[in-house]
């Protein structure tokens, strides 16, 4: 048996956190350990829709007051949110994994506060995936990074808005010198060594 924990990925978008997220949540359950993934692919549609996602449920003035994007007030929210419901599956004896930039320290400082108040030390387990801006730009999956560049999107993670990198993260990840499963297996080895799995 295992007790619950948060593992938080947090880097630039492209970094590979995600990949890297999944690769462990698949691997760790192949083992028969109880996992659950947090990331923006099913965050961002139910719990943390963006305004024009909750405006084709609700009214427009519902879907201006409760809707996120990634404004910093947004992304703080964001973050808060998904700290709440990691801290439950947590409690819930999941090895909570969740992938998110998360680009402002003091949110995901937080997080861990509040983990490693509701639970114990160590239950916060920060993973930096730390991946050179131009390995990220170059993979670029979404075309989010040439609109930057070009000013159609304003306020991207590492072009004009800050990433703040962790002081102290458990794991750091140098994202893009390795294949992902290779980064994957760094980061079980932690949690064996962690004595979390
Ligand atoms: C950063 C953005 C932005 C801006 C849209 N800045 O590579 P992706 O596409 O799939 O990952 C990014 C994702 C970031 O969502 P998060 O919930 O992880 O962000 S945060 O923790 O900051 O709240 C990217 C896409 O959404 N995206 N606009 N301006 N990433």
């Amino acid at each position: 048996g295992h007790r619950g924990c948060v593992v938080w990925f947090t880097g630039l978008s492209g970094c590979g956190k995600s990949t890297i997220a999944n690769l462990v949540d698949r691997q760790l359950h192949d083992q028969g350990v109880h996992t659950f993934l947090l990331d923006g692919d099913n965050v961002r549609h139910g719990l943390n829709p963006s305004t024009a996602m909750l405006a084709e449920s609700h009214d427009a003035d519902f879907a201006q007051r409760f809707g996120l994007g990634f404004g910093p007030a947004d992304r703080e929210e964001n973050i808060r949110r998904i700290g709440a419901v990691a801290e439950l599956f947590c409690q819930a004896g999941l090895i909570t994994l969740a992938a998110f930039v998360s680009p402002y320290r003091k949110d995901r400082d937080l997080v861990r506060h509040r983990l490693e108040a509701s639970g114990g030390p160590g239950d916060f387990i920060e993973v930096f995936v730390d991946t050179p801006l131009e390995v990220c730009e170059s993979r670029d999956p979404k075309g989010l990074y040439k609109k930057a560049r070009a000013g159609e999107l304003k306020g991207m993670t590492g072009i004009d808005d800050p990433y703040e990198a962790p002081l102290k993260p458990e794991i750091t990840l140098a994202g893009g010198s390795a294949p992902p499963d290779q980064l994957a297996a760094t980061v079980i080895a932690q949690l064996v060594e962690r004595g979390i799995v």
